[in-house]
């Protein structure tokens, strides 16, 4: 494989990253916008360098027209979750897509590896139209904690600098902090309920603010501009006191003025 070629062997890849990317993102602000909790916290994706890939082929002994046969993760998706229960909801979300099909599954979550990198992998093909047809894209998915990925981003540094050869006394202290991070997620697993319950309150009341808002900017173009006045100082009212309850009240009653005003400008 010449050089040149590269830049075509990647296109595609770069595609299915993008893609994947704005699939993924795009169920994470679903769910807050249905005010739902999302097990999606955070959507990355890349793909490999042409360095890493041959690096990794060197590696692995792979011939360079063996690559994209033989290496899973040129196009790399990172999904990262708040709490440890959510990754096998995502996997679950993952085995059910209709547009991409899972070839294999790596679970070093209930298995971690000897270094102590905790993360759920899912390996897919996916489909990417491109000016010469169709291509099917291998792709890797990696889901995991917020605190797996801080773990094995900095590990993954060290092992950069190190050549691959950590000494063990830095070894030692990783395999400590892996154990950390993992008492962690347990310790945060117990308080899921809690801290999903305030978010989805927290995310509820944004919206409420946020269709208030929608509503005044309506109403402003066709209700009368003195009771407009009151009505938005009595929001301002409402929103400083911080009752979120009132807040609700406030908006409810907003909707239905704005669909009195619709319906009376429609008549
Ligand atoms: P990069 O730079 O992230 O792309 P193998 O187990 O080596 O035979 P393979 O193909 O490496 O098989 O698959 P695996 O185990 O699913 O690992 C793929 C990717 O997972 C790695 O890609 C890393 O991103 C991540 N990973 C796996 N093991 C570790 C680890 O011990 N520490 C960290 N920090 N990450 C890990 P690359 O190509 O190695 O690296």
């Amino acid at each position: 494989m010449e050089l040149y070629a590269w830049r075509e062997k990647l296109a595609p890849y770069e595609l299915a990253v993008e893609e994947l990317v704005i699939k993924f993102r795009r169920m994470m602000t679903d769910y807050r916008a249905a005010s739902r909790y999302s097990p999606i916290e955070e959507v990355t994706g890349r793909v490999k360098t042409i360095s890493s890939i041959l690096d990794k082929a060197n590696r692995k002994r792979v011939e360079l027209e063996e690559i994209e046969e033989r290496i899973d993760d040129i196009a790399g998706i990172r999904i990262i979750c708040q709490f440890e229960e959510d990754i096998m909801t995502v996997v679950g979300i993952i085995r059910q897509m209709r547009d991409l099909t899972v070839v294999s599954e790596r679970d070093y979550i209930s298995r971690p590896k000897e270094s102590g990198y905790r993360s759920y992998h899912v390996n897919v093909l996916y489909d990417v139209q491109t000016i010469y047809g169709c291509r099917r894209i291998k792709a890797e998915i990696q889901i995991r904690t917020l605190a797996m990925n801080f773990w094995a981003v900095i590990e993954h540094s060290l092992q950069y600098k190190y050549n691959g050869d950590i000494p063990k006394t830095v070894r030692d202290r990783l395999t400590a902090s892996a154990q950390a991070v993992q008492r962690l997620d347990n310790e945060m697993s117990s308080i899921r309920e809690e801290v999903m319950d305030s978010q989805n309150k927290f995310r509820k009341d944004a919206v409420n603010v946020a269709d208030i808002l929608n509503n005044l900017q309506n109403l402003y173009h066709i209700a009368d501009q003195d009771a407009m006045l009151n009505i938005q100082r009595e929001f301002y009212d409402i929103y400083k006191s911080g009752d979120k309850e009132k807040l609700r009240e406030f908006g409810r009653r907003l909707d239905e003025l704005a669909a009195d005003k619709k319906a009376q400008k429609l008549a």
